[in-house]
């Protein structure tokens, strides 16, 4: 399954009253939360849960995109039979962030010698975007090393033809990465405009402008194709350039990093045109879709036209939404957001995938390891500095090694409502790049982070802010 669609699921009777009954009332910091460490202790043992996971994956699966920790065996994440080595460039910057110079060297050496950018084989333009170029740029923008930056910008020629093939400037899904061959004409917004950071500050760095144009061609004709209210829908045909899905979704997936983008772009380019596009947006969703039933904020999915309710579904992955709403100056209704998601957290041992707000009960009971919620902790405590942040993010590293962790790593969970928890079997490789990179961030006071100017992807990938020793 597309890791980023909605699904539908059986409701979970028993989870959905423990969530009915976490929406009603503000729970204490949690019950079962045991007290916050100091700031270093905490970092300690984050550190060392992430080596644990490592660990597990190098053990298993090195040179491989992931690991399945429970079998010990491997998974290809793009396409099977091809590798490109995920983990290892998901890891990268992180490893670098931690101090870990030995391993960082073992990453790039295995890139820079391995990491095959002509294979014969399609390909998702936004997953190798986020992932593989983004984690190029971070880990060359992190080490210097020229031989990331030319592996970055051979793997990016081959996704052009997305764009370069389109007739209407949004591109295509896939691309064959040997032949150039292009497909998957229906594409979600997030696809068509979470490229925009890295093919920017591919251009910046080559001095080739085409990856930057291409990229901003892209999110123009996105933002033309808005409704009288200034909503937008969930997919587009690449070939028509009509809206095959006239639900406005955000901020849940298959649209959420479309928004993030525009915000991040803005900010890391100094871009007014993208600031504009992200201020009318933003206005719109939080007009039309901001719901508070019981008074928790949540965000409900409309018609792009009409503006009426089409569901009341919110996914984990929206919980990036907080921190994006907090970084573009809407603070207030960012705590309130985020504070929605403690009370979800409160509710399960660890987040579910998705939940009906109205209804309480749940969608999706798996956990896929996600790390949108204590990407947004980390977000509000560095432009708050205040406990709460620091306090939930411990608690939400408390569920995920509680439950997650097994021997030969952490893997994800197949339903979150039962105990003991069933687990799945399998290390995303967002796991390095996010999840533990935004914990230690928050607790270790990381020299080679510039807290005041650091500035990550939707994939945590710190394009700006690396302080090289
Ligand atoms: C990550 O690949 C990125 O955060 C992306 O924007 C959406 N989701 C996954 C992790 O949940």
């Amino acid at each position: 399954m597309h890791p980023r669609q909605l699904p539908r699921r059986r409701s979970v009777l028993g989870a959905a009253a423990g969530l009915a009954t976490a929406a009603t009332t503000l729970p204490a910091p949690s019950a079962r939360a045991a007290a916050l460490p100091a700031d270093a202790a905490a970092a300690t043992e984050v550190l060392a849960e992430f080596r644990h996971a490592w660990d597990g994956y190098k053990r298993v699966a090195w040179g491989y995109d992931e690991v399945r920790p429970v079998s010990g065996t491997r998974h290809d994440f793009f396409a099977p039979g091809h590798t490109f080595g995920l983990s290892i460039v998901e890891a990268l910057d992180t490893l670098w962030l931690m101090g870990l110079d030995a391993e960082v060297t073992l990453a790039a050496d295995w890139i820079e010698q391995h990491l095959d950018p002509a294979q014969d084989t399609d390909v998702q333009l936004f997953e190798m975007v986020i992932r593989v170029i983004g984690g190029l740029l971070a880990g060359y923008l992190c080490t210097g090393r020229a031989g990331l930056l030319t592996r970055c910008r051979q793997l990016a020629d081959r996704l052009l033809p997305a764009f370069t093939k389109s007739p209407t400037e949004l591109p295509y899904r896939y691309v064959n990465l040997r032949t150039g061959a292009v497909s998957g004409e229906v594409s979600p917004l997030a696809e068509l405009g979470t490229n925009l950071v890295e093919f920017g500050l591919l251009s910046r760095l080559t001095g080739d402008g085409r990856y930057w144009s291409c990229a901003k061609r892209a999110c123009r004709a996105v933002v033309a194709r808005r409704s009288s209210l200034d909503l937008l829908g969930t997919s587009l045909n690449v070939e028509t350039g009509r809206w095959e899905d006239t639900a406005s979704c955000a901020p849940n997936p298959p649209v959420d990093s479309f928004y993030e983008y525009l915000w991040v772009g803005a900010e890391l380019f100094g871009d007014d045109e993208l600031r504009g596009f992200y201020r009318l947006l933003t206005d719109a969703v939080l007009r039309y879709q901001a719901d508070r039933p019981n008074g928790h904020l949540y965000f409900r999915q409309v018609d792009y036209a009409s503006g009426e309710t089409t569901g009341t579904e919110q996914s984990e992955l929206g919980a990036f939404y907080a921190g994006l709403l907090a970084k573009g100056g809407d603070l207030a209704t960012a705590r309130e957001y985020y504070r929605s998601w403690s009370l979800t957290l409160g509710a399960y041992p660890v987040l579910p995938e998705v939940y009906d707000y109205q209804s309480g009960q749940l969608r999706t009971a798996r956990n896929d390891l996600r790390p949108e919620y204590v990407n947004s902790s980390l977000d509000l405590w560095r432009l708050t500095g205040e406990a709460e942040f620091k306090q939930s993010a411990y608690r939400y590293f408390q569920g995920m090694r509680d439950h997650l962790r097994v021997p030969g790593g952490y893997t994800v969970a197949e339903d979150v409502s039962t105990s003991p928890m069933r687990l799945g079997d399998l290390t995303p490789g967002y796991l390095f790049a996010e999840n533990f990179k935004y914990l230690y961030l928050l607790f270790a006071a990381a020299p080679r982070f510039d807290y005041r100017t650091g500035l990550l992807s939707t994939e945590g990938k710190l394009l700006r802010g690396a302080v090289r020793p």
